[in-house]
């Protein structure tokens, strides 16, 4: 469908058009396009925009991946079709690896995803054909699934659009998590240690510019800026913000 840009509803219609484009490809499941309804939704209420409290988590964020000794970057079918390059993109700034990790699990759409990443940049994704593959526990679905050299063993992960299990799996693993979520009250965004209440589309772009902006800072700034980071504070900032778009 061409979308014509005066559209009031361009942008959001433009991110429609490139899950489906992943669904047609085999990336986007079925059911991610369900999911992105409800992140619609919240979006809706969120005006549409990044907020304060998503720029301080994108910030706090930023400073943990760099103080990382092994961040990793996890994607799935809806995070793939909507952000590809900019996963890519951070995964050479951090010069760390992006691990296809799904909740909707089949062998085929693992390798779909990791042939699509790797068309951009081959060096930057876990091939899972080849990586040992272990089972972190206390997850009831297949996300369960992990690689060893990879989300297994890294001590930063980023998840967007993430289910709440393992989000609280990889916390009691003793991971620091970052989730994107744009919904506040989700339990992904609940157990997260930094939650970024934004579209994954907006926050990405500006979290490579903050990881760039950063990475010529001191160890000791980044530290400053995780330790006055207040995650329950942040959410209640978003949980008021859409609140108060429900009175309008
Ligand atoms: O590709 P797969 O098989 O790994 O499946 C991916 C989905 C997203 C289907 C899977 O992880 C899932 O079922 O997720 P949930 O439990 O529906 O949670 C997704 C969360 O992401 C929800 O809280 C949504 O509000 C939120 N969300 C949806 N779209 C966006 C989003 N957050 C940020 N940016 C979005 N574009």
């Amino acid at each position: 469908m061409t979308i014509d840009p005066k559209h009031p509803r361009a942008k959001s219609l433009l991110i429609r058009e490139k899950l489906v484009s992943g669904l047609k490809k085999g990336i986007t499941s079925e059911e991610g396009l369900i999911a992105h309804g409800r992140g619609e939704a919240f979006d809706y209420l969120l005006g549409e925009k990044t907020h304060r409290f998503a720029l301080k988590a994108i910030e706090a964020a930023a400073a943990l991946l760099l103080m990382a000794k092994k961040p990793l970057l996890s994607v799935n079918g809806n995070s793939c079709s909507l952000a590809a390059y900019e996963f890519i993109k951070l995964a050479q700034i951090l010069n760390t690896k992006i691990e296809v990790n799904l909740f909707h699990y089949s062998k085929k759409r693992v390798q779909l995803i990791e042939n699509y990443l790797r068309k951009i940049d081959r060096n930057s994704v876990l091939n899972s054909g080849k990586e040992m593959k272990i089972t972190i526990p206390e997850i009831a679905s297949n996300r369960k699934i992990a690689l060893r050299n990879g989300i297994f063993s890294s001590d930063v992960i980023l998840v967007p659009l993430e289910d709440g299990d393992r989000t609280q799996a990889l916390a009691r693993m003793g991971k620091k998590v970052i989730a994107v979520d744009l919904n506040p009250i989700s339990r992904t965004a609940q157990s997260a240690s930094i939650t970024i209440v934004d579209n994954v589309v907006r926050c990405m772009p500006l979290l490579i510019t903050k990881v760039r902006e950063l990475s010529i800072k001191k160890r000791g700034y980044w530290q400053e800026l995780i330790k006055s980071y207040d995650n329950r504070k942040i959410l209640r900032s978003a949980y008021k913000t859409i609140l108060s778009g429900l009175k309008k």
